[in-house]
């Protein structure tokens, strides 16, 4: 190996900086070719016995560096940057470099995407723009003018406002933006380029009128609208339920298409990844449709949980991210479902942040130590960050949480701030104790609980043990108990509920944990009631109580909290699974009680049950949230498992499926709640029908929805069941799919994708043919992640292949990325470096192409850090 020793940075270890800048103004000649910046900087000491300013740079080219106009010598260039010695302590510096964006192929700093030139500066990437001060605690006045051929880049966009535009000779012209808002570096932004613009205002409460303008490619236009709309309720729903307003006069959306990530929140200029922008119901699918309100959302909200109060540093990430994922999280909630938009949510913590936590990348929501900083954009920060948010709103009350926002800004506006200074500020305007529950910040892991019971007929009295406890993880070996939020339920056997009292006082229905094991009893029980636990999953926590089947049953038809009536099926899904691996590992047959069926059969035809809901319970988890029932996975029993599932399901209630399927078919596409969730529960009764045995018409059915469909949403799922089922016509609805769509890259990568999932046998083969299909490259995140991503992570059963050929393709696959993209390269490793959780046979060959790829030529930090922990155990 052979990379500049990567340095480990503590959190403990935050120092002020030496001097702060105050102002800034950026001038760009700009061509794809070469870049030549002029940074004029108002630099202040802050420490008054330092004379060295030491500014951050990578990939730069020098050309002048001036102080209070006159030219400068005493300076040192380094490899992360540059010394300058002797400097007084207030003055203007002047730098000039050059950088190459055709080069840039990290897509970090400035870069071209297609025929347009942008930035992406997030978390350490202004740094590869010019010399600076890249760290989230110097907040400047930023002032941009951008110069460039008129023909080429009509449009040239910055942060704040456009104060002035002029014309140049051959052909060039130049703009001027100017942002009032002091705000840190990674928050800049700059797209040149050609587009098509869609044009909007919004007026806030105070009555300021916001230009809003959404970018895309020439020809985009007709895909721009839901956008746009999804905008206008951002802002809307942040004034009413957070009583937030927009800052600026203008608000812009630029997309492109080759981005690592899905959104970057820059004052007044978003840059997304196209995927989260353009929609229509013949490209886009209804979770395509929510996905883009839920991101415009997020990166709007970012405007002030992110932009107007930042982070004093990387590791105080969660503090805008966990915060802005839970406001993300309440707006989709309050525009359509919240109970499905919570279940959605906890899939993802079940089946990727539960993972995480027991790999070797487990970390606390504010990480104690980084090598790489990009690698800290996890679903732990975010997700689980969110949840930690949403456990102090539980605690807290809607009212008193909006009253710890209002002093939170009130403190902090304008600056950067700590997580600890979050919950400073929630504490102190509810008058509730945090002090406790400020563990959730520090401590890693996923808590499990587990629950005994016990009912006095005679006291008519029930009492409740709750045990609480976090196995250990890789980065940390001591565990404390948490403040834990439980929200339960008693019912009677008619599905009353049982009001909670002890005493003659009535408890409330959240209980507070607060150590390893605590005893709570309810009096006035008049009969043995059933429970429900975790209501809408108030803790991102592991839940274990020995419900018997018919209360599982009984909590999917009674409980009065939707999460629950979902998590009872979980739950009794989980039971059979759990069996049924245990018989496939025995070679014995696999096994389903009818009552298991009746028990989904009456959910499939409730009418009382809103059809998103019922589309959720019967599908069945994925094999990713199975696995973390288990702490060594058996990828090939919980395939083998859920297909008996699948198939039991499909005969068994065949005749019902039918009916339903039949029953929601809409006339016409709408983008409304009511119709979405029809599609959704059309189509898992056709998902589920595919894999009935001996029907041979089911075939033809999907090829009918297939051809009829007059949008992506129901073409999809036809093609989905058509491969997951491995049906005759899949070959066909395939092909057909190529030669419309090759085109079109948004639309392909869910091409990309089924077959990257794919059952089939041959699916490594498939997914190697698929690397040089025409609408496939490797210098485009969203393919790599569609078709190299989907595979590694979604088809676990050939990604773990015992034969190792899984782990070598991504081996080779990341000995290519490594440093073309290396944090498209990183995330493409975890499944990876989870040998832990496999057969001594499979870990030993993760180990081999791990070592392998540690002994990589200039190996990136960011693989460095995750394989070195992966292979520290
Ligand atoms: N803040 C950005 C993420 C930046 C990722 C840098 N590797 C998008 C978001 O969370 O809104
Ligand atoms: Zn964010």
């Amino acid at each position: 190996m052979n990379l500049n020793q990567p340095v480990v940075k503590y959190r403990l270890d935050y120092t002020k900086p030496d001097f702060t800048i105050t102002d800034i103004d950026l001038d760009f000649d700009l061509s794809a070719e070469i870049t030549t910046i002029t940074a004029r900087s108002r630099v202040v000491q802050q420490n008054q016995s330092a004379t060295m300013l030491r500014l951050d740079g990578k990939d730069l080219k020098l050309i002048a560096v001036n102080i209070d106009e006159e030219p400068w010598q005493d300076y040192q260039l380094t490899d992360t940057g540059i010394e300058i010695y002797g400097v007084p302590n207030e003055f203007t510096l002047t730098i000039v470099n050059e950088i190459k964006p055709i080069d840039n192929t990290a897509l970090e700093g400035l870069y071209v995407s297609g025929e347009a030139l942008c930035t992406q500066c997030e978390a350490e990437g202004f740094r590869h723009i010019t010399y600076y001060l890249d760290r989230p605690d110097v907040l400047a006045r930023f002032s941009t003018r951008i110069t460039a051929s008129k023909k080429q880049y009509p449009y040239l966009l910055s942060n704040g406002n456009r104060i002035a535009q002029g014309e140049l000779s051959e052909g060039r012209h130049w703009v001027q933006w100017q942002d009032p808002f002091p705000k840190p570096c990674y928050l800049f932004a700059l797209v040149a380029g050609d587009f098509d613009v869609l044009r909007d205002q919004f007026v806030t409460g105070c009555n300021r009128k916001v230009d809003l303008e959404i970018y895309v490619d020439k020809g985009n236009l007709d895909r721009s609208d839901w956008a746009m709309t999804s905008l206008k309720n951002a802002m809307h729903w942040d004034e009413t339920r957070f009583g937030l307003e927009y800052d600026l006069d203008i608000f812009m959306i630029v997309a492109v298409d080759f981005f690592n990530m899905g959104a970057m929140e820059n004052k007044g200029l978003n840059v997304f990844n196209s995927k989260y922008v353009l929609a229509k119901p013949q490209t886009a699918t209804d979770d395509d449709y929510l996905g883009i309100e839920g991101v415009i959302g997020h990166e709007y909200f970012h405007n002030w949980t992110g932009n107007r109060v930042t982070c004093r540093d990387w590791f105080q990430l969660s503090l805008k991210e966990g915060l802005t994922v839970f406001r993300d999280q309440e707006f989709s909630a309050d525009m359509g479902s919240r109970a499905v938009k919570r279940i959605d949510d906890v899939k993802i913590l079940r089946s990727v942040q539960f993972t995480e936590d027991a790999s070797p990348m487990a970390h606390p929501i504010r990480p104690e130590q980084v090598i790489e900083m990009n690698n800290f954009y996890t679903v732990t920060v975010y997700e689980k960050g969110a949840e930690v948010i949403r456990m102090m709103h539980t605690l807290l009350g809607e009212d008193k949480f909006q009253a710890g926002m209002r002093l939170y800004f009130k403190r902090h506006d304008g600056s950067a701030a700590t997580c600890d200074d979050f919950v400073a500020a929630m504490q102190d305007a509810s008058g509730i104790d945090l002090s406790h529950f400020k563990l959730w910040y520090s401590q890693s892991g996923t808590p499990e609980l587990e629950v005994t019971d016990h009912y006095d007929a005679q006291r008519q009295q029930y009492t409740l043990t709750v045990k609480q406890h976090t196995p250990v993880t890789q980065d940390q070996q001591e565990k404390n108990p948490l403040h834990i939020p439980l929200d339960i339920e008693l019912y009677r056997a008619n599905g009353e509920i049982i009001p909670l009292q002890y005493q003659g006082q009535v408890i409330d229905h959240v209980l507070n944990l607060h150590q390893s094991e605590e005893v709570f009893t309810f009096d006035q029980v008049s009969e043995k009631p059933v429970i429900a636990l975790l209501r809408d999953f108030s803790a991102p926590v592991k839940l274990q109580y020995d419900y018997q089947d018919s209360e599982l049953i009984f909590l999917m038809q009674y409980a009065s909290n939707a999460f629950n009536r979902y998590d009872a099926a979980q739950m009794l899904l989980a039971k059979y699974i759990a069996i049924n691996v245990s018989h496939y590992q025995q070679g014995q047959p696999l096994t389903l009680p009818e009552s298991i069926v009746d028990a989904f059969r009456a959910v499939l035809l409730s009418e009382a049950l809103d059809c998103a809901l019922i589309s959720q319970i019967l599908t069945l988890p994925s094999e990713n949230e199975i696995a973390n029932q288990f702490k060594i996975v058996d990828p090939d029993a919980i395939h083998q498992v859920r297909q008996f599932l699948l198939v039991t399901f499909a005969n068994e209630m065949f005749d019902e499926l039918n009916a339903v399927y039949r029953h929601n078919l809409t006339a016409t596409y709408q983008i409304d709640h009511v119709d979405m969730a029809k599609r959704a529960l059309k189509n898992s009764c056709l998902y589920l029908l595919a894999f009935a045995k001996d029907q041979p018409e089911i075939d033809t059915l999907v090829v009918k929805q297939y051809e009829q469909a007059d949008n992506m949403t129901d073409s999809l799922a036809a093609l989905n069941a058509a491969v997951r089922a491995q049906l005759p016509c899949k070959d066909k609805l395939l092909h057909d799919f190529d030669d419309q769509w090759h085109q079109d890259g948004l639309v392909m990568d869910k091409w990309f994708m089924l077959q990257a999932t794919s059952p089939q046998l041959d699916a490594l083969m498939n997914v190697k043919k698929l690397l040089t299909h025409r609408s496939f490259t490797l210098n485009n995140p969203n393919r790599i992640r569609s078709l190299i991503g989907a595979f590694v992570n979604n088809n676990p059963v050939a990604f773990h292949a015992v034969d190792g050929s899984g782990y070598q393709f991504l081996g080779e696959i990341l000995t290519e990325l490594n440093q073309k993209n290396p944090q498209v390269a990183s995330r493409l490793i975890d499944p990876l470096i989870r040998l832990k959780r496999y057969d001594q046979k499979r870990a030993d060959l993760m180990r081999l192409t791990l070592e392998k790829l540690l002994k990589l030529d200039n190996l990136s930090r960011d693989l460095y850090e995750k394989i070195s922990k992966a292979l520290t155990v």
